[in-house]
């Protein structure tokens, strides 16, 4: 019992030494609101500075540990992957795709500045990831660099996270089957989550395809598992605050587990996705234990 509860506190301890971590990272790698042109910038650091989970990050820093990456190569892994979700979210809350008026608990880009502003805020945010992401490092990290910026691309585009998001658009409106949600949220959420572990994991040293097939293997379920809670969170928030049944995605016309297989068969489901992403890391024994800790908090999370 008591060692339980000193692996929370070090994982705690851990994790919010990623979060702020993250803060300066992030800061050092935007460009500064001293340089043209200003309110571009200030948007920048506005939408992705001071906000968010860092879940992606801190699967960065969780994958590097097992294989002894080093700092700068995982700090640059980290606010790269970090730039995507932050533009995609900007992206996404704009009229044109969600029309969502508040993120991170502050008004969104295209609602605090304006929308040519949020749509290039977005843009330049994908840009800058790569540009960190290649950065000049050592000349020994270059070929580590050049498999992370391939990754990082893939995730982001018309195969992962775009190809997704294109889907769940399409979606409106549709019964989609359990498979078919699932693959939408392989490519929108989980593509991004999966390359976040892979870029961890490749900043350090060399992974073999069996570990790379492991890592893979636990990606899968704690994507799904991610998504899944966020549904049930969405649910249960609506339902406890406005007295609905279901949440913001099924209120806009879009399935979600919760729609598809109810409260407490998406709860299971949840359950069963994190024994399986915890079994999957079985080979990795207790060098994985921030991998392990994290799912648990994908699963456990209240928001
Ligand atoms: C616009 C190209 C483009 C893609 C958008 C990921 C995505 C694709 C849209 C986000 C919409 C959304 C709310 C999806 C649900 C799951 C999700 C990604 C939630 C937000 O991620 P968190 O919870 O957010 O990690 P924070 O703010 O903590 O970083």
């Amino acid at each position: 019992m008591n060692a339980r509860i000193e692996a929370d506190a070090a994982f705690t301890d851990w994790m919010q030494h990623v979060q702020a971590g993250m803060e300066g990272t992030l800061d050092a790698y935007l460009p500064a609101v001293t340089e043209i042109p200003a309110r571009l910038h200030q948007a920048m650091r506005y939408t992705a500075l001071d906000g968010g989970k860092r879940v992606r990050p801190l699967l960065v820093y969780a994958a590097g540990e097992l294989f002894e990456a080093p700092e700068e190569l995982l700090g640059r892994a980290a606010a790269a992957v970090e730039m995507i979700h932050v533009y995609s979210l900007v992206h996404d809350d704009m009229p044109c795709m969600d029309d969502d008026a508040l993120r991170r608990g502050k008004p969104t880009v295209h609602v605090r500045y304006d929308e040519p502003t949020a749509l290039l805020v977005g843009d330049a945010l994908q840009a800058q990831a790569f540009a960190v992401l290649s950065g000049n490092v050592e000349e020994q990290y270059a070929a580590r660099q050049l498999k992370m910026l391939h990754l990082l691309a893939q995730a982001a585009g018309s195969t992962g996270m775009c190809g997704g998001q294109a889907i769940d658009l399409a979606s409106v409106g549709m019964t989609l089957s359990l498979a078919e949600l699932e693959q939408m949220h392989r490519l929108k959420t989980g593509a991004l989550l999966r390359a976040a572990i892979l870029l961890g994991a490749c900043s350090g040293k060399h992974l073999t395809v069996v570990e790379q097939a492991a890592l893979e293997a636990y990606s899968c379920p704690i994507s799904l598992a991610f998504q899944v809670v966020d549904d049930i969170l969405d649910a249960t928030a609506d339902s406890a605050t406005l007295g609905k049944t279901a949440g913001k995605d099924a209120a806009d016309n879009k399935p979600t587990y919760v729609s598809i297989l109810g409260l407490s068969e998406s709860q299971a489901l949840a359950e069963k996705l994190r024994n399986d992403a915890h079994k999957a890391l079985e080979q990795f024994g207790n060098k994985a234990r921030r991998l392990h800790e994290l799912a648990d908090l994908i699963v456990q999370r209240k928001a």
